[in-house]
């Protein structure tokens, strides 16, 4: 597969995608999203991997939409952008293997909706974020007005989108936005070592922990505590090998092997 904006890696069980677009500070247009869409779209490579992570190239994670390109916009291509947007993001969200965000530098607008349809977030200690969108006469237009209040509260949500300014990497630590912190040089490997240990986690378990607290989100709590029993339930079927496995291995005093 031949990228003009993206760069892959794979090292042993974990991905590397890199949003590399540094002259714009990795914005996000049309082929940013069409290669993101092919990228996320291939079993091959996504089966071939447990855990993704995504970060940028140079001192951006991503600066938000591509400015440039919306300036001109009509309605229905405003319209059109913000659900091609969404849909890339909801990918990256629904897709099967968690995926952790490195942010590495700034993560605007539309970059820091890319990082909230992550699962987990890493931050470097110099890395900004913040949805300046209000700032343009705009609002976040890739899920950002929904994924940031289920994530940090709608008063710290609205706090950011209707101030519009930047806050840092700590800040976005203590509302919950980013779960852990790093020194800039050490990102990368702090996010591999994080995706490696949850990669020798029961791997089904873990997928099954992402649907979980992503429909449960949805559904009123009765009925996403319900879906959990059921999943449960379903572990103890005689085929749940990794299960099986799991419980020997804690047992037996030995690592599992799955
Ligand atoms: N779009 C396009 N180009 C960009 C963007 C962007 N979002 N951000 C930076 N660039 C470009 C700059 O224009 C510049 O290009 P050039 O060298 O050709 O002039 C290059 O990247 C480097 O940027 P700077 O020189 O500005 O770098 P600085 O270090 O001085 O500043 C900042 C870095 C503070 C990040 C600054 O670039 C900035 O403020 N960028 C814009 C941030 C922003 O407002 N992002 C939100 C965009 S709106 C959005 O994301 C809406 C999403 C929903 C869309 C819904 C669908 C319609």
């Amino acid at each position: 597969m031949h990228f003009n904006y993206l760069k892959f890696e794979k090292r042993d069980k974990i991905g590397i995608l890199t949003l590399n677009r540094p002259e714009a500070l990795n914005a996000l247009n049309e082929g940013v999203f069409k290669e993101l869409a092919c990228f996320l779209s291939s079993k091959e490579i996504i089966q071939s991997i447990r855990v993704l992570v995504i970060t940028g190239e140079g001192k951006a994670f991503v600066a938000g939409a591509d400015i440039k390109a919306m300036q001109e916009y009509s309605p229905q291509a405003a319209y059109d952008f913000s659900e091609i947007g969404k849909q890339v993001f909801d990918q990256i969200a629904n897709l099967e293997i968690p995926v952790i965000a490195a942010i590495n530098g700034f993560a605007l607008g539309g970059g820091l909706e890319l990082a909230l349809s992550c699962d987990i977030r890493v931050a470097s200690e110099k890395a900004r974020l913040g949805l300046p969108e209000v700032n343009l006469g705009l609002i976040p237009g890739f899920n950002g007005t929904q994924r940031l209040p289920r994530l940090a509260g709608a008063g710290n949500a609205m706090y950011l989108m209707m101030l519009g300014e930047g806050i840092t990497a700590g800040e976005a630590y203590q509302l919950g936005i980013v779960q852990k912190l790093a020194p800039p040089e050490t990102l990368l490997e702090v996010s591999l070592e994080l995706a490696e240990k949850v990669a020798s986690k029961g791997p089904n378990a873990v997928k099954l922990i992402k649907v979980m607290v992503r429909k449960g989100l949805e559904l009123p709590g009765k009925d996403a505590g319900k879906m959990e029993s059921k999943e449960f339930g379903r572990l103890f079927k005689e085929d749940q090998s990794e299960r099986e496995e799991g419980i020997s291995a804690f047992l037996e005093k030995r690592k599992p092997n799955w």
